[in-house]
């Protein structure tokens, strides 16, 4: 179709008709200009950390045109897109991957080095920004990745935290501290801050009818600004955007305190407002149920809202069809109550009626789910969401109210059936169940592995899994092998790609499967184990920056990272090491001979409030610091306890592990990520059948993997069988390990005494006395199989060519196609308007 092209078109399109050159010498200017012109430097003398400032505007330059193009283009095209609301984006850094994804990377490298800056120097420079707790915020991040390299139209919508995720530090004496997070202290060179893109969020107040509909009135009003981060995708000219809130005062003045002439209370009550974005909770599947958490929720969910409703305006149609150009992913229940703000927008500013507005939101949302844990489920009390967001919750009321009618005309008499599926628990006080609010809002609820979307059905929801079966699916997670191999593990992938005679897997993991026709050449072993030595290299040498010790690359690198968590296990972890630490002692030089030597890498953050996991962290520190100054031991096992575990950190780090640790009490960890990094990076996995690993597993054969432990449908009765005195362990080696805890060799009793005291039959929650043995054996295991060098290559041969379920393409492609409904629409540069000229 012909476009009509004014003259001003014309004209900027003469002068704006070439993109951004790519060149070395083109990139070195525009680099240089920036140093000059956006950061006010002297061209001739900058740091490193101007070096990467101007490096990351000049790349977000190039993203900016292409995130113009993109957006154009999806509007013109009128497709639909899916929102993916999430209180956290783990991002991680961005220039590296900008780079790769652009497939400009060589060029930058040139023209920094012209200027005298290594790359990867510079990118050292960048701050992570720490915008999430774990896995539900990483996977976020993958997400945006995947959405932008399958051309889907996607935006991302949070919160934009000025303090993320808290820096974890050690005393001396090995105890967490938490140092605040002010990631923006250097500017964020990533974002484009919207003053123009903006909307009023109002709280507290209250609701009158005028006749025709309800208002919201009074109360506070904050004003949520949009920051964005351009997406770029792989291999792709599409870029997507993050959009992040930040709250700031309403513009408009409080006439009240003006007239009682109390200045100074006006003004203190606008700085309020920022309290509101400014520090993310560090709690990791808990809940905290503060006021300030579910003002969170409603700030970045109204402000997204009505962003999402705005554009879909833009065009004259009804809201009736809403759905046909939006869907909404819950990332957890931390959006839902979004389900009520639509519903008030639709009625109480669109003027649609009750049966209209509920029709169109059930077919706009879609509900995941991230963990059983009972603890992490939300509940908000009734009198703080009635306080908060009166009308919000008459909503809720009604849409509670509507909804056991449905339930008691099919189950007349059944209050049991009822009780269970109301939105509110009836109880002192009264709850709102989030999750179930979820349920009942949206056309479709996944959980993220197998094994969990079945407990999802059968132990969360199992009265809603049998009225709808159909709403109920598994999307079972993955990785990007974008930042998880190409960036952080430049040496493997290198090989992969020789082998494979292309890169093309970096966007199409399939293809490694092609890896496993060489798996018995002597070649590709060599060139697998030196890529890993690389890597082992590199840990090592930051080991003993850290920690003053020398370890070998010889020696089987054994890393458990991730949350700090009791279900989590790391306890059981550091036990089996303070037993591998007494079986040395014990050794005969000869049997030390026949020792596989050990390097044993812990990391992880323990939510500030959460005693017991901070206590599981002064004991990994109180075994480590035996353990690495005993001169009996040697080389045979050192153990670490990483600080302040990051993205940046586990890039570093996954891709040195000959062996990763997933030993959830089995049923407990919904899915689980890290574990399908370890394996793509070419390590092997001892774990439970819980989460991933089971799919895991199913991929790559048991062979490949060192499982053990209670099944999922052996736990209650185990635990009841420990809690009520039917089993007792009697495994000798555990049985030192805690009298050695008990004299306090490791800390003092103020750790040991609560430890021990969660390790006993009636305590032991997480069974992990009941499987300690098991987990024994599983660790001889892979002594003895790490003693066959070529046999264990070969196992992680066959792992990394076998993980392609695993990429986060196939899982984004899954939400896609059966959940979200949409179209991948890669930018066709003829079309938009000012290119056609
Ligand atoms: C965090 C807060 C509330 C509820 C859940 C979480 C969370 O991080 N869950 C984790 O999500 C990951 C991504 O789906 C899973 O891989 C982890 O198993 C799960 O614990």
């Amino acid at each position: 179709a012909a476009v009509e092209v004014s003259e001003k078109d014309k004209i900027i399109h003469n002068i704006m008709t070439q993109y951004l050159p790519r060149d070395v010498d083109s990139i070195l200017k525009q680099i240089v200009n920036h140093v000059e012109y956006t950061l006010a430097r002297t061209k001739y003398n900058f740091d490193e950390q101007h070096a990467y400032q101007a490096t990351a505007y000049s790349v977000r330059d190039r993203l900016i045109e292409s995130w113009n193009d993109t957006q154009q283009y999806f509007t013109e095209k009128d497709v639909k897109r899916v929102y993916y609301l999430s209180m956290e984006f783990l991002m991680g850094r961005y220039l590296n991957n900008a780079l790769l994804n652009l497939g400009i990377e060589s060029q930058y490298q040139g023209a920094l080095k012209k200027l005298g800056f290594d790359l990867d120097e510079v990118e050292h420079q960048e701050r992570d920004p720490g915008l999430g707790n774990g896995g539900l915020g990483r996977l976020a991040a993958c997400f945006m990745d995947s959405l932008a390299t399958i051309n889907y139209p996607a935006w991302g919508y949070g919160i934009r935290y000025k303090y993320g995720m808290f820096e974890q530090r050690i005393s001396k004496e090995g105890y967490q501290i938490e140092i605040p997070d002010y990631w923006l202290t250097a500017g964020n060179p990533w974002e484009i801050e919207r003053l123009d893109v903006k909307y009023p969020v109002r709280f507290y107040g209250e609701i009158k009818h005028n006749g025709k509909h309800y208002e919201w009135q009074g109360g506070e009003v904050v004003t949520a600004i949009a920051y964005d981060s351009p997406i770029p995708g792989y291999d792709t000219y599409n870029t997507l955007n993050l959009r992040l809130w930040s709250a700031t005062p309403a513009s408009e003045f409080d006439l009240d305190s003006f007239s009682r002439g109390d200045y100074y209370s006006a003004v203190a009550s606008k700085e309020a407002a920022e309290k509101i974005s400014s520090v993310l909770y560090p709690n990791d599947a808990t809940e905290a149920g503060k006021e300030l958490r579910l003002k969170q929720q409603h700030f970045f969910v109204s402000a997204t809202l009505q962003d999402v409703v705005r554009r879909f305006k833009k065009k004259d149609r009804p809201l009736t069809e809403l759905h046909t150009k939006v869907a909404i992913q819950l990332n957890d229940t931390h959006p839902t109550i979004g389900i009520a703000e639509l519903m008030r927008i639709f009625m109480d500013h669109e003027s649609m009626g009750w049966s209209a507005a509920w029709a169109t939101t059930t077919k706009v949302f879609s509900y995941t789910n991230h963990t059983v844990l009972p603890e992490a489920l939300e509940r908000w009390s009734v009198d703080l969401v009635e306080k908060l967001l009166p009308r919000h919750m008459q909503i809720i009321y009604e849409i509670n109210r509507r909804h056991l009618e449905e339930v008691v005309k099919k189950y007349p008499g059944d209050g049991d059936k009822l009780m269970r599926m109301s939105i509110i628990e009836e109880g002192f006080p009264k709850m709102v169940r989030m999750a179930v609010l979820a349920v009942v809002g949206s056309h479709h609820v996944n959980g993220v592995a197998a094994i969990h979307s079945g407990l999802v059905k059968s132990r969360l929801f199992p009265d809603f899994y049998k009225e709808q079966p159909d709403k109920f699916l598994n999307m079972t997670n993955g990785v990007t092998p974008r930042r998880w191999m190409q960036s952080a593990n430049p040496a493997l992938s290198e090989v992969i790609s020789r082998w494979l005679e292309t890169d093309e897997w970096v966007s199409n993991y399939e293809l490694c499967r092609g890896l496993e026709q060489f798996v018995d050449s002597a070649d590709m072993q060599r060139e697998f184990r030196e890529a890993k030595r690389t890597n082992k290299k590199r840990v090592a040498e930051r080991i003993k920056k850290e920690f003053g010790v020398e370890v070998s690359t010889d020696a089987m690198f054994d890393i458990q990272v991730k949350r700090i968590h009791e279900y989590k296990r790391q306890l059981m972890n550091v036990l089996s090491i303070i037993c591998r630490y007494n079986a040395i002692k014990r050794m005969t030089p000869a049997e030390k001979e026949e020792c596989v030597p050990r390097v044993c890498i812990i990391g992880g953050k323990a939510a500030a409030g959460y005693v017991i996991a901070k206590h599981i962290i002064r004991l990994i520190n109180g075994v480590s610091k035996v353990v690495n100054n005993d001169k009996d031991v040697g080389d045979l096992l050192k153990v670490f306890f990483m600080t302040n575990y990051n993205v940046t950190l586990a890039e570093d780090i996954i891709p040195a592990n000959d062996i990763s640790q997933h030993i959830s009490t089995a049923g407990m960890e919904a899915s689980g990520t890290s574990n399908m990094k370890f394996v793509m990076n070419g390590g092997l996995i001892i774990g439970t059948m819980d989460g991933a690993n089971i799919e895991i597993r199913e991929e790559i054969g048991n062979d490949n993997m060192f499982i053990f432990g209670l099944l999922e449908e052996e736990i209650d009765r185990a635990r009841n069988e420990l809690k009520y005195g039917g089993y007792q362990h009697t495994d000798s080696r555990l049985q030192e390990a805690m009298k050695q805890i008990e004299a306090n060799k490791y800390c003092g009793k103020d750790v040991s005494e609560p430890l021990l005291k969660n390790l006993q039959p009636y305590n032991d929650y997480y069974l992990v006395t009941r499987d300690f043995s098991s987990y024994m054996d599983a660790q001889a295991r892979v002594d003895e199989e790490y003693k066959n060098q070529t046999s264990w290559v070969k196992k992680t041969i066959t792992s990394v060519a076998r993980m392609g379920k695993f990429s986060s393409d196939r899982t984004i492609r899954e939400y896609g196609e059966q959940i979200w409904n949409l179209e991948a629409t890669p930018f066709v540069p003829s079309s938009v308007a000012y290119k056609t000229v």
